[in-house]
């Protein structure tokens, strides 16, 4: 019996590299399509990777972009594919609206490039197609909690692109039949969430101030409420989307809302620390009230990676850091316009689908928190041994 074929477009990001693995298990032949970087960009996918040459390969990569339609139908005509995932986007709120035309066009258009590619090579009867849509589109919230039929708000540059890639998509379906189906996907969060999205920034932060490499976390909106789930559940919601017999939109969420700041205070909680916030607006901060050595040493010394010999200095850094503010706000990040709570009923997909959320934010937290102590450790060993640590430049 012949394989089926995937084609995912953002392959390289977090929810690309979890289907891509997910679908090679599934027995898929997985195609990605992939961006020029002048660096290596594959760090999520490259335990994925097998070297072409050899016999067996299921994994191949392509050069493409979504703002290149050509490219795009070129692909799209020689591979073939059984079903399309077009998770690719400029996913970042905030920098939506630094770049709103670039954002516009990757994200809004690039589905249109994509519907459109199918439909001239006639391959409308062959393809399914998954449209990754957002809880964005809720945006300024009418009703809690959100479904398939609460009315859109998009309250940025990234939800207006959206809006128009949830609508494309449907028009495709309406006007010429096509597979087409939007999955409205609420916050989705993992250990390889990017660094500049507020959960990852948090775990990464949290765990590097608690190996001292760095002193604050500065953040924006404390008080925003987001439905977080875990991204691998949420990936398999995808493809069941694509496995019902008629094209239909589902809302995957966990129904269920947190704060920043509750966020904030869970994962330095994971590591044995009590964060207390005092103060308001941009006067407010995080203060470390209390170490429950007993935590922080189990959570070193069940890492994936061996803490032993820095575990004292470590917790004796830790304690000298009661009284501390490690948490505050920075306006930079705040946002022109906000989005206060989003929480989303995923009842339809229940009754559907038989999809469920596997994993609880504080199961999210957890395992955030765990890989970013395993992925600070290189830092840890080198500052020990007297490399100077740079910082990120973006965070
Ligand atoms: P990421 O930001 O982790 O990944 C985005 C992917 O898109 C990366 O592979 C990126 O490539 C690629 N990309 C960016 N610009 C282009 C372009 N011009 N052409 C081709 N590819 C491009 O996002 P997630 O994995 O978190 O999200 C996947 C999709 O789901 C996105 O469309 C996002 O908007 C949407 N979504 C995400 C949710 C979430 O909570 N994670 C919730 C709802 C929707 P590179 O690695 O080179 O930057
Ligand atoms: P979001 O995720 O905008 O919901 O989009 P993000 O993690 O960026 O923000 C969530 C909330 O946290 C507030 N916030 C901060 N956000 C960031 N990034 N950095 C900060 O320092 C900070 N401080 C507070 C934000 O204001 C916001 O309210 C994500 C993306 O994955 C989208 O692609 C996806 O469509 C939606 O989730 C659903």
């Amino acid at each position: 019996m012949n394989k089926k074929k995937a084609l995912i477009t953002g392959i390289t990001g977090q929810d690309g590299a979890y289907l891509a693995e997910f679908l090679l298990e599934k027995g898929y032949e997985v195609h990605g399509i992939k961006r020029r970087s002048s660096l290596f960009n594959t760090e999520r996918i490259d335990h994925l990777y097998k070297d072409p040459h050899e016999r067996d390969v299921n994994f191949f990569l392509h050069y493409g972009d979504l703002t290149d339609g050509l490219s795009l139908t070129k692909l799209i005509g020689e591979i073939q594919p059984d079903e399309i995932y077009n998770l690719g986007a400029q996913s970042h709120v905030a920098v939506s609206f630094e770049q709103p035309e670039y954002t516009a066009n990757c994200d809004g258009l690039g589905t249109l490039r994509i519907l459109e590619a199918v439909r001239m090579l006639g391959l409308k009867d062959k393809v399914k197609i998954y449209q990754a849509s957002t809880s964005e589109l809720y945006g300024k919230v009418q009703e809690i909690p959100q479904n398939e039929k609460t009315p859109f708000y998009p309250r940025s540059p990234y939800g207006v692109a959206k809006l128009y890639a949830y609508w494309i998509t449907v028009n495709y379906r309406e006007a010429y039949g096509l597979f087409a189906c939007n999955g409205i996907l609420f916050n989705h969060e993992s250990p390889i969430r990017g660094e500049t999205f507020v959960t990852r920034k948090i775990t990464r932060g949290a765990a590097r101030i608690l190996l001292g490499l760095d002193k604050k976390l500065f953040l924006g909106n404390l008080s925003a409420k987001r439905d977080w789930g875990y991204a691998k559940d949420y990936v398999k919601g995808m493809w069941l989307i694509l496995q019902q017999d008629e094209p239909e939109d589902f809302v995957l969420a966990t129904g269920k809302t947190s704060e920043v700041r509750e966020f904030a205070k869970k994962s330095f909680k994971e590591l044995g620390v009590e964060i207390e916030f005092k103060g308001s607006g941009v006067e407010e901060k995080g203060i470390i009230v209390g170490i429950d050595e007993n935590t922080l040493t189990k959570k070193l010394k069940s890492a994936n990676v061996d803490y032993t010999e820095h575990i004292e200095q470590i917790v004796n850094n830790a304690k000298k850091l009661i009284g501390e503010s490690v948490i505050e706000v920075d306006p930079k990040y705040f946002r022109p316009a906000e989005i206060d709570i989003l929480v989303g009923d995923y009842s339809k997909a229940k009754e559907k689908l038989g999809w469920e959320p596997k994993h609880t934010v504080d199961d999210l937290i957890r395992d955030m928190v765990e890989n970013d102590l395993e992925k600070n450790y290189r830092d840890v060993v080198l500052k020990k041994c007297g490399f100077k640590i740079t910082k990120s430049c973006e965070l």
